[in-house]
């Protein structure tokens, strides 16, 4: 699947003085060499790979490499960065060009698949390898991208029959706008609770770019879900939150057609906002203005972006039946979750009254009750709207759509939504988990939403057991940092049709510290 809701005869709006407030917040990324740690051999572990120890990285400097000769060097953690390394010829005089292809990989799965055979829906060209002829040594080579990966091999395609090839002086440098030293170590001693919030922080620390990147190896660039997560991690954490601010005015100074906030935006070759539309990210501006608010107390910035916030709830609004309740369409219309199949329109009336509490709170905040009770008026309609469609006493579930699907997507937003009281909440959690619908979640978003909604509904006992069984297992699986998909019954599982695309150090994966840190200790 690939995301194709692009929206009609799109036009991009431009707010200079925004932009330029954005830029002047533009942060300085700190630089690290990093150099492998070992030398290891990639072998096949059940349904997946593995790293094991094969050589001290030293031994790089006496093992000459010709045809079909490969080697592969573990850094020992995750790293966002730029590559740079020595060829050395050695035996007769270099008589022909090298052919070499250099591999990187966030996971050992990376290194052992054949990207010939990759049959995925997304850009092939997001496979993190390089094809390189090499013609005179010792060759000094820089390599222009930037790369996020754990394992770089190199694989020798030919040399010819007289000479071999030395590999040496390999190093990364390293790059993030998050400084590990701004974060507060956690005052226990649970060794499980500690790499989790490592990791945890780890993953945020290698997407926190000149953005909040979504994941440094795909697609490497600002969306708005991904953001909202992202700043909440970041206010218990890195507490860099000018990055924030510089999001949140990038997204309001880069608008698309009638001011609606895109799904995500790009910095390379130029600012722009994509032609990508999708109904709840638009609306999760009001929530991350609403968060940095609650975060930072930044009332100028709030005045000033409240405008953009009140925009997206008028233009959801215009998508109500004449019961208040969210139109449903057949196109890719609001995100939610990658679960095939998923019917949307539930979950986009949970988070349209949502975003409709946080602005109502915001124009409190700025004294506007005007603007505030006309909010309170529209949670009312579209609240009894939900109860009235959507809400099955009967079946003790929201249903969405004209089939009326039950999904986990749906009953969760609808607890996060708040439209029943505490104890009502908590209920139909519990019963979604004793019923345990079909239509799951898939991805580690949707975990976090659940999560979330049991912690706010009292349920921390559950919340830990599911935090532990979803992100435990992905450290139990070797994450250094955590997954875009994750499916613990299926590795291979991928949105795109072939697991080669995912990215393995992902945003929207790296909230357990906000758990940790909020509700934990
Ligand atoms: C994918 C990315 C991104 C997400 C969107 C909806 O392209 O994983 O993180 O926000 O989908």
């Amino acid at each position: 699947m690939a995301i194709t809701n692009k929206i009609e005869n799109f036009r991009m709006q431009v707010n200079e003085a925004f932009v330029n407030k954005a830029e002047a917040l533009r942060p300085r990324l700190l630089e690290k060499e990093v150099t492998p740690r070992r030398l290891v051999k990639i072998l096949p572990q059940g349904e997946d790979y593995r790293a094991e120890y094969a050589a001290p990285a030293e031994a790089l400097g006496t093992m000459p490499l010709g045809r079909g000769g490969r080697v592969c060097l573990d850094f020992g953690d995750h790293q966002v960065g730029y590559v740079s390394l020595r060829l050395t010829a050695t035996g007769s005089p270099p008589d022909a060009p090298a052919w070499v292809r250099l591999k990187f990989g966030e996971i050992p799965y990376e290194i052992a698949a054949d990207s010939s055979a990759y049959h995925g829906s997304i850009a092939k060209g997001w496979i993190q390898e390089e094809f390189l002829h090499v013609d005179s040594f010792p060759a000094v080579i820089s390599l222009p991208r930037r790369y996020a990966f754990r394992y770089m091999e190199l694989y020798v395609i030919d040399t010819s029959p007289k000479y071999q090839l030395l590999l040496g002086d390999v190093r990364c440098v390293s790059v993030s706008s998050a400084d590990p030293a701004a974060v507060t170590p956690l005052p226990t001693t649970d060794p499980a609770l500690l790499r989790m919030d490592q990791v945890s922080l780890k993953t945020m620390q290698d997407c926190m770019q000149l953005v909040f990147e979504d994941g440094p190896k795909r697609d490497r660039r600002l969306w708005i879900g991904d953001l909202r997560l992202q700043a909440l991690t970041n206010y218990v954490s890195f507490r860099n939150n000018d990055l924030v601010k510089r999001c949140l005015y990038l997204f309001a100074g880069l608008t698309q057609n009638e001011g609606r906030v895109g799904a995500c935006l790009f910095l390379e070759p130029k600012l722009q906002v994509d032609d990508t539309s999708l109904f709840d990210y638009s609306l999760f501006f009001v929530s991350c203005l609403h968060d940095y608010y609650e975060a930072t107390h930044d009332a100028a910035t709030l005045q000033e972006l409240f405008p953009t916030a009140d925009r997206q709830i008028e233009l959801s609004l215009q998508e109500l039946d004449d019961s208040y309740v969210v139109k449903d369409k057949n196109t890719w219309w609001c995100f939610l979750d990658w679960a095939e199949g998923l019917n949307k329109q539930a979950g986009a009336q949970a988070i349209l009254i949502y975003a409709l509490k946080q602005a109502r709170l915001m124009a409190k905040w700025l004294g506007d009750e005007r603007k505030a009770a006309a909010y309170a008026d529209w949670i009312e309609r579209t609240t009894q709207g939900a109860l009235e469609k959507l809400w099955d006493e009967g079946k003790g579930f929201f249903l969405s759509g004209s089939e009326g699907q039950i999904s986990w997507a749906s009953q969760v937003w609808f607890v996060l939504a708040g439209v029943f009281p505490r104890e009502k909440n908590a209920a139909l959690l519990k019963h979604l988990i004793a019923e345990n619908p079909p239509l799951s979640m898939v991805t580690p978003y949707m975990y976090h939403h659940f999560i979330e909604a049991l912690f706010q509904s009292d349920l921390p006992e559950l919340a830990k057991k599911y935090l532990q069984g979803y992100w435990g297992r992905m450290l139990e699986d070797g994450a250094d940092t955590f997954y875009e998909l994750y499916d613990p019954e299926n590795k291979a599982a991928s949105p795109y049709g072939d697991r080669l695309a995912n990215s393995f150090c992902h945003a929207w994966s790296g909230t357990p510290a906000y758990f940790i840190r909020k509700y934990m200790q």
